[in-house]
């Protein structure tokens, strides 16, 4: 069957991981395929946003090392928020070396990721490897991984090759991938989850590279499952307003690929 035409719900139904099963029933549960990218440097912010734009998303990304005053509470409070709103925590860490390092940086270190974010992504650059060094720590938790398949910005060196190597070393670990972020759907398995960044209502891009497309161009064109926006939410004059226009757009988006 196209995973394309099928709910959500259904495509939960399809994979064994715990946490694509939660996202999934999430998403069809509160009719939303937006996830926020919460990219703000204040604590105070960042739980302000999940407090208040939590009840529209099915997802907080976080980049947990942009905060200028981190400490270890404020992710027991966003874990809070996120049951509460149900939601789930990924942190955008971009996982980038050798299996031996990224474990330490997975579970260790300031941050201790693995105990509060189930979600994270890495980029497959650096081999199989990385994927197990994760795999070590996030497997015994529940948590998943999202593979960097292709990325929003411009010239980018992510070609065709490369993503297919990406989708190679997703099936290999299919007990650990949960998904990829991506540009546009890889693969017809309804269990795999396309999120997409580069996301704003009218295409165009910043002045650091970032390249935006609408959310119907990436749900319904380009196939992909959850829109993550950051700017496009967090610069509008009110923030809560923006997110649930993008929600509505993204589920409008999702609802029509279904006809
Ligand atoms: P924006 O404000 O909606 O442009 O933020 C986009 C977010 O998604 C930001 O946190 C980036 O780090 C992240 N991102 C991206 O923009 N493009 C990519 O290809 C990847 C991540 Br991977």
């Amino acid at each position: 069957m196209n995973s394309l035409k099928m709910s959500f719900s259904e495509r939960a139904k399809t994979s064994s991981h715990p946490l694509t099963q939660r996202l999934l029933a999430f998403m069809d549960a509160k009719q939303t395929n937006l996830a926020l990218s919460a990219d703000v440097t204040s604590s105070k912010e960042l739980l302000r946003y999940a407090e208040e734009i939590g009840p529209e998303i099915c997802l907080l990304k976080t980049h947990i090392d942009i905060l200028h005053d981190f400490d270890f509470s404020v992710v027991k409070r966003l874990r809070e928020l996120a049951d509460k709103h149900q939601f789930i925590l990924f942190e955008d860490r971009k996982f980038a070396d050798i299996g031996h390092t990224v474990s330490h940086q997975y579970q260790g270190g300031v941050y201790r990721i693995a105990d509060w974010a189930e979600l994270i992504n890495a980029h497959p650059l650096p081999g199989p490897g990385i994927i197990e060094g994760l795999k070590k720590i996030g497997l015994l938790k529940n948590n998943g991984l999202l593979l960097i398949a292709q990325m929003s910005s411009k010239g980018n060196l992510m070609n065709s090759e490369y993503t297919q190597q990406c989708i190679a070393m997703a099936h290999a670990h299919k007990d650990f991938v949960i998904g990829f972020i991506t540009q546009e759907k890889l693969l017809n398995d309804p269990g795999y989850i396309h999120m997409t960044p580069g996301i704003q209502i009218a295409e165009g891009k910043d002045q650091l590279g970032q390249q935006y497309v609408t959310p119907a161009m990436a749900i319904r064109d380009r196939g992909n499952d959850v829109i993550i926006v950051g700017r496009g939410i967090l610069s509008a004059p009110n923030p809560v307003e923006a997110a649930k226009k993008y929600k509505q757009l993204g589920w409008e988006a999702f609802q029509s690929r279904l006809k």
